[in-house]
């Protein structure tokens, strides 16, 4: 048999099945972009090699996958964090027109080049840490052109740089202000014109809300995901991030691919959760960045079986977080997870939160080839430091 490239010498961390599927001796191989062999080098097939590449016992896990950001928007807001350093609350910003709004101002100004421009610099902090994929969310334009024009952008960010990007559209992010006092009805045109279009454009892989106090009711995120559905798009959901409303359970009940953020999340939630398969995506970056002190029930998740992601959530206001190696960190250390639930939580269980288990996520023949190769002595290495980067190469697609 004949395969592009080989790397052999390496210590795996596969993710196959259950744990880390750790392989102490290991082999990869890649034909077409696609992984042919991955596991114990004295089991491999036969195969020739057109170019071998030795490890020199590094370890290799599949890419990272950053399943939750909001990479595309226009501007910072460092001022406003220079608010809250002084006293001053998030929802008191918000209300002084800063918050969601004052970004939403910012990425509506942007043209297309100007978005695109301001993210790549966070998708190469990104891409840096072995990130192969990243999910973008649209929900700073918070009115048709400039929602499509958010998501044309992330869907450029991939033909810039070799990264699998993949979108979900945001606009019930928050309540523009064209539509003050009515937010009914600006559901209502989210299903009934800029979801079709966005839909006719192919411009979503899922749709997302954020269903909030200060966000959307259940009930109107409820006939957001209808209109979803009805344009063959899976959903996921902000929920339960400030307050419990039984998003969550909602989201389960449709099928949800995940639900994100979860510290106000309740044991019907859960339970709605395992019965979906719907992930629990944890932001523990926004988590740090706001001082939050509710942890979200990882031992009732875990108890219940519901698989658990890591994400950045990267966004303006409450997460400028670019490090997935961070997150994992943040993941541990503020929520007690272990390092194999980080881990998985950024390779099978993040690419099931964006609905490519079959694609990415784990070393697996017929898998993408996206590899992470690391220097380092012990998986436990990624989860432990602090702003470091032990990185050695990355892989997409076999390159
Ligand atoms: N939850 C959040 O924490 C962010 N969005 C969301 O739905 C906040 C985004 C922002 O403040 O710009
Ligand atoms: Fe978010």
């Amino acid at each position: 048999m004949q395969c592009d490239k080989l790397w052999t010498n390496a210590r795996l961390a596969t993710f196959a099945g259950e744990g880390l599927g750790i392989v102490d001796r290991g082999a990869i191989a890649c034909r077409d972009g696609l992984i042919q062999y991955a596991g114990p080098i004295d089991q491999m097939p036969r195969l020739d090699a057109v170019e071998i590449i030795d490890c020199a016992d590094r370890w290799i896990t599949p890419g990272l996958i950053d399943c939750h950001t909001h990479l595309v928007h226009g501007a910072d807001r460092a001022a406003e964090f220079e608010m809250r350093l002084a006293g001053a609350s998030y929802a008191q910003i918000a209300q002084a027109g800063g918050g969601i709004v004052s970004t939403m101002r910012a990425t509506r100004s942007a043209s297309e080049a100007d978005l695109v421009a301001s993210a790549l610099p966070r998708l190469d902090a990104l891409i840096a840490e072995g990130v192969t994929t990243v999910e973008v969310k649209s929900g700073y334009g918070l009115e048709r052109d400039s929602e499509l024009r958010m998501l044309q952008a992330a869907r450029r960010l991939g033909q810039e740089r070799p990264v699998h990007i993949v979108t979900s559209f945001l606009g019930a992010h928050a309540l523009p202000p064209e539509y003050a006092g009515d937010a009914d009805a600006y559901i209502a045109m989210l299903c009934d014109v800029l979801l079709p279009d966005v839909a006719a454009a192919g411009l979503a892989d899922a749709v997302d809300a954020f269903c909030e106090g200060i966000g959307f009711s259940r009930e109107q995120t409820h006939r957001l995901f209808l209109a979803a559905r009805r344009h063959g798009l899976p959903v996921k959901l902000h929920a339960e991030q400030l307050s419990n409303q039984h998003g969550a359970q909602l989201a389960a009940e449709h099928g949800a691919l995940s639900a994100d953020h979860l510290e106000h999340l309740d044991d019907d939630g859960i339970a709605a959760m395992a019965r979906a398969g719907t992930i629990a995506t944890l932001l523990p970056g926004a988590y740090y960045f706001m001082r939050e002190t509710r942890l979200p029930p990882i031992a009732a998740l875990r108890q219940a079986g519901v698989p658990i992601a890591i994400a950045t959530d990267c966004n303006p206001g409450t997460a400028p977080l670019t490090s997935l190696l961070l997150a994992m960190n943040m993941g541990a250390t503020l929520f007690r997870l272990t390092v194999e639930e980080c881990l998985t939580g950024v390779t099978r269980n993040a690419a099931r939160a964006l609905g490519l288990a079959h694609r990415i996520g784990t070393l697996e023949p017929g898998k993408c080839c996206d590899l992470a190769i690391w220097d380092i002595e012990r998986p436990a290495e990624l989860v432990y430091r602090m702003g470091f980067n032990p990185l050695h190469a990355r892989i997409w697609s076999g390159q």
